[in-house]
């Protein structure tokens, strides 16, 4: 009700709407009406009451809020439930709680800032005010060992994403970091709860660094990292990305369950900047040297060394500078 309120202040942008004319069109009292404008101003939406005339909409708040993320959203499943949270320890983390109590798919988490942001492996992911932090809940029918071939459609769908809101396209490292420049702008973390045969959820939870001037980057970061904002020199719409990254997501998604993964395989090797190239694959105890020449049918990478083609589900590729086809 508080969205269908916002809906029609939306669209009345330039004048106001009387109060009788909101409780008439959402057939509730007046002070139902007036309880939504205070729970909207309450999110830190501008709105304006003068006597007489109504109420009007001055200014929407920079926040993921879920009223923004839904409106106009075209999807069926996806975001259908948006939990929005100033400032959380990880959203992988609040959505895994949820998960095990039974929550539906398609639930999205989502905060302004991370205080322990989580990466794989154990490492920790900067999360300041300005990016998107985001985790969507998926029930997927799909037998565990395909698990990762929905992180790289995860990585294809925010490469598109990016390309339709920003313009720019960002290459995809194996398996699945966006890169602008060969610096890292978003990185992808899957959590999974699987039996045998079965999975039970996945938590796909993705960082993209937006809104982040150049300059905020602090440590390693400073070299390694970089932002929409870096990349372009203007500030992008966190809510237009994340609206299209959920749309794409979910058509992808739904397609590849029923057709398989082969066409988001082919996308992602357009998009790759590890295929080709001279890499080293760290393993924790050592690294393998070689040319990663191909990803196959399970999005494990191929690498071919001085001896053999060797295939890697898991482990950390750097690129080296030259490339080698
Ligand atoms: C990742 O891990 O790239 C997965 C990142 C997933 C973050 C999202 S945010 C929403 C959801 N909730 C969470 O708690 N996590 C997910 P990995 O490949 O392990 O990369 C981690 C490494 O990237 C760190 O060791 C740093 O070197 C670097 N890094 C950390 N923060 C970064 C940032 N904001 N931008 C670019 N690089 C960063």
């Amino acid at each position: 009700m508080k969205e269908t309120v916002l809906a029609v202040l939306k669209d009345n942008l330039f004048s106001y709407v009387s109060g009788e004319e909101l409780s008439s069109r959402l057939n509730v009292s007046r002070t139902a009406i007036w309880k939504h404008i205070g729970a909207l101003r309450e999110d830190g939406y501008e709105i304006e009451s003068a006597p007489r005339l109504g109420y009007r909409l001055l200014a929407v708040p920079d926040l993921l809020l879920p009223s923004e993320i839904h409106a106009g959203l075209e999807t069926n499943i996806l975001g259908k439930k948006v939990i929005h949270q100033h400032e959380v320890e990880s959203t992988n983390r609040v959505l895994r709680e949820l998960a095990d109590k039974g929550e539906p798919e398609g639930t999205v988490v989502l905060a302004e800032q991370q205080t322990a942001g989580r990466g794989r492996l154990g490492r920790s992911w900067s999360s300041p005010q300005g990016g998107v932090w985001l985790s969507v809940l998926l029930r997927p029918s799909l037998p565990p060992f395909k698990v990762q071939l929905v992180t790289l459609l995860a990585a294809v769908a925010a490469v598109e994403a990016t390309e339709t809101v920003v313009g720019i396209t960002p290459g995809i490292k194996w398996p699945n970091d966006l890169l602008v420049d060969g610096k890292k702008l978003a990185g992808i973390l899957t959590e999974v709860s699987a039996e045998m045969e079965r999975v039970n959820y996945l938590i796909l939870g993705i960082g993209i660094n937006v809104n982040i001037p150049a300059g905020n980057f602090t440590g390693e970061l400073t070299e390694t990292a970089t932002s929409l904002q870096a990349a372009t020199g203007s500030s992008t719409d966190r809510v237009a990305w994340v609206k299209t990254f959920l749309t794409k997501l979910e058509r992808e998604y739904i397609r590849a369950q029923k057709q398989g993964f082969s066409d988001v395989l082919e996308r992602w090797r357009r998009y790759s900047v590890t295929i080709g190239y001279a890499v080293d694959v760290n393993l924790g105890n050592h690294t393998v040297s070689g040319t990663a020449v191909d990803i196959d049918e399970q999005g494990a990478l191929l690498v071919k060394t001085d001896t053999a083609v060797e295939t890697f589900l898991a482990g950390d590729v750097s690129l080296k500078p030259d490339k080698d086809q």
